[in-house]
């Protein structure tokens, strides 16, 4: 293959969030916008990490990540793309992306105003579901739409000439090329670009690996990883995309990183990018087919590079086998006291529930719901909580469903990325800073990878204080940090954290450097069997509520809950924290809005801007949420989020200890009522938001 320089202009919205780029996929369909992000990392990283090296490219297999991995479709419609892609090959001339993207608008604006419209496109949209359907390979594709395009001279003679004019922008292959232009030495990709973030963090870390004579490699490393995903965020057409680096500890880019990648995204102005053959057709001599495994190699000028697909779920699941007893947990699920369910949300959790819940563990199929990745997460939120997840929070026999059906003991769903967990019992919401503080309390007892003991434990700043209750109790390490996984990574890699957490159903050991939704399940499924190990044969089965039930009883509850208010205007957004920010300057005054709000509560005694010092680096994160701590270790905390794509989002979160073991019972939402209103009136939410009522409560 041969490197070439493309010119390109920067563009000013290229901000890495809380978790690394996310905008509308409109936004990333921009001409150059992927490019120069991708760009602008390699550009930030050392020279080691670039060439020579092993990226990992996957993600949650959501719209537009085929194209950002391996080639760029064309984007009017799916169905008509492939034929198209096809013909332009067999007339035998060779794509040459950069110089016709002008092209493509003209050829959307006439596609959108009559090709659509033609009667056989419905055909065409028929068979390609059912190429979609039926996981046929991609050689067999080729066959259909030719003899179709053969059958349908009208549809050839309509759009020659356009024809003629596309596919010189065909061949636009994004990550995959840029690697190969970077000098790196080798992409791997997970079978179909499907990877959940806590796999590309595992893999990055070891993988088993195989080589070119598809010999099994044990123990190859990657040097960094794009990890192609929105997360929790809707996808679609319509809807986000997202991207983000990962480090060679598996983590994601530290601050110092996402800030020089940002620096270099406002200065960029150009890109390297090689001219490897794109997916179609298959019967192209050398190609990369992301939907089969193997290695397929390239020679450039500067040596070889190779692309590697690799079964998605097989890493992974050999990591979980080394940390949890996949026999205790296999008991458990095959009793028939103890019933199961799992809803992926048709994010990539789905690529790993059957394998993992159903092939090794035993639970039944019929126990997954929504295991099918689907690139828009079938039109749904794939967020979990009980607002989004609604199926599974039904079947639980949670919110108003008919409760005909005897829930299951114990459900879970996960993210579009799957780093993310819900954990639920019959009829019970286990709140996330709850579910971390549980497993730690229990991981040195129930967990394998733990028996040595726990190194240390940290949560993010506003997540609740479950946590440091345990920590206190069992002697522990303890950390408060920003949110965002970024910052756990550090302390795990200097071994002085093994739990963690954080309240947006994010939990995870340093087994990797990301929050993992799988594992927590199988954290909890371990506990449960661990606490059931002589209740299976008979006996009466200790639930998920029984747990945190005790729970509560032996380290006082947490009442908790969030408040999110989604996409509001960022203007007003700004005035409500500045507001926040300045009222903290006399307590005074907040204690006189406090008493006159709600004159039973207790009073503030601190306030503040969260401020962090990372203890290995000593780097210095500012602005990290405002925080107001009352006398009774109650907290009222107010952050602006960093992972939307529109607008802004304020989340407000209320938290309150309570010891007394007769009072751990109520209902949080009464329990928290006072101190929600403290919090609205504080703020000023409603005058400032125009919202009386937030979009999602967690
Ligand atoms: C949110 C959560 C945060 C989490 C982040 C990424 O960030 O609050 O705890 O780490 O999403 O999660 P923010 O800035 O919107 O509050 V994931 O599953 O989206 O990668
Ligand atoms: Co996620």
């Amino acid at each position: 293959f041969n490197v070439s320089r493309v010119e390109t202009t920067p563009f000013g919205d290229q901000k890495p969030g809380t978790s690394g780029l996310r905008k509308k996929v409109k936004v990333f369909k921009q001409p150059n916008y992927l490019q120069n992000f991708v760009q602008s990392t390699f550009n930030a990283l050392t020279p080691q990490n670039v060439r020579g090296a092993t990226l990992v490219v996957s993600g949650d297999g959501r719209y537009f990540s085929k194209d950002a991995i391996q080639h760029e479709k064309v984007s009017f419609s799916d169905h008509l793309d492939h034929p198209i892609k096809h013909l332009s090959y067999k007339i035998n001339l060779l794509p040459s992306y950069q110089a016709c993207r002008q092209l493509s608008r003209v050829w959307e604006l006439l596609s959108s105003s009559f090709l659509l419209h033609l009667p056989f496109s419905g055909r065409i949209r028929q068979l390609h579901a059912a190429r979609i359907r039926s996981r046929s390979p991609l050689i067999v594709w080729p066959l259909l739409s030719e003899k179709y395009l053969r059958s349908l001279p009208c549809f050839l003679s309509l759009h020659s000439a356009v024809l003629l004019l596309l596919f010189v922008f065909l061949g636009g292959v994004i990550i995959t090329k840029m690697a190969a232009g970077n000098g790196l030495r080798r992409v791997w990709v997970g079978q179909n670009g499907l990877l959940s973030t806590p796999a590309v963090s595992a893999v990055i870390r070891e993988r088993v690996g195989v080589d070119v004579s598809n010999r099994l490699v044990f123990g190859s490393k990657a040097t960094g990883a794009f990890i192609l995903t929105a997360s929790h965020n809707p996808g679609g057409p319509n809807e986000d995309f997202g991207i983000k680096y990962n480090m060679e500890n598996g983590g994601p880019a530290p601050e110092g990183i996402t800030d020089k990648i940002y620096e270099n995204t406002k200065t960029i102005k150009e890109y390297l990018t090689a001219d490897l053959p794109d997916v179609y057709p298959s019967s192209l001599p050398s190609y990369v087919d992301i939907t089969t495994i193997g290695v397929t190699s390239f020679s450039g000028s500067e040596g070889q590079f190779d692309v590697e697909v690799f079964d998605s779920a097989s890493d992974y699941i050999k990591l979980m086998k080394s940390i949890f007893d996949f026999e205790s947990i296999r008991k458990l699920l095959s009793s028939p006291k103890f019933t199961f369910c799992y809803d992926a949300l048709h994010g990539v959790a789905g690529a790993y529930a059957k394998r993992i819940f159903v092939e090794e563990l035993g639970a039944q199929e019929s126990s997954l719901l929504n295991c099918v990745p689907k690139e828009d997460f079938g039109g749904g939120h794939p967020d979990p909580n009980l607002t989004y997840a609604k199926e599974l929070v039904a079947r639980m026999g949670l919110g108003k469903s008919n409760s005909e059906v005897e829930p299951p003991e114990f459900g879970a769903a996960a993210d579009g990325d799957a780093d993310r967990n819900m954990v639920l019992g019959k009829r019970f919401f286990v709140t996330p800073s709850d579910s971390v503080a549980i497993i730690a309390a229990n991981a040195v007892e129930a967990i394998p990878y733990f028996s040595a003991g726990l190194k240390g434990v940290a949560r993010s700043m506003p997540t609740s204080a479950a946590l440091d209750v345990v920590a206190k109790s069992l002697n522990l390490k303890f950390f408060e940090v920003p949110t965002g996984w970024k910052f756990f990574g550090n302390l795990m890699d200097a071994g002085l954290c093994s739990v963690c957490g954080e309240e947006s159903f994010g939990t995870g050991s340093d087994h990797i450097r990301e929050k993992d939704g799988i594992w927590a399940v199988l954290a909890w499924l371990s506990i449960l069997a661990y606490k059931n190990r002589e209740n299976l044969g008979g006996g009466k089965l200790v639930t998920v509520e029984d747990i945190v039930r005790n729970h509560w009883a032996s380290y006082g509850r947490h009442y908790y809950t969030r408040y999110d208010y989604e996409n509001v205007d960022a203007g007003a957004a700004k005035e409500l924290m500045a507001c926040l920010v300045k009222l903290q300057s006399s307590l005074t005054e907040v204690n006189e809005i406090v008493s006159g709000i709600q004159s039973d509560v207790s009073k503030v005694v601190h306030a503040d801007e969260f401020e962090y010092k990372d203890p290995v680096d000593g780097s210095i994160s500012k602005h990290q949420g405002i925080r107001y701590l009352f006398e009774d270790g109650s907290r009222l905390v107010f952050r602006l989020s960093g992972t939307g794509s529109e607008g802004a989002t304020i989340r407000l979160y209320i938290e309150q200890y309570e010891k007394d073991p007769s009072k751990t019972g109520r209902d949080s939402q009464d329990a928290l009522a006072p101190l929600v209103a403290v919090a609205l009136g504080l703020s000023k939410m409603q005058e400032f938001t125009g919202r009386s009522a937030p979009t999602v409560i967690t």
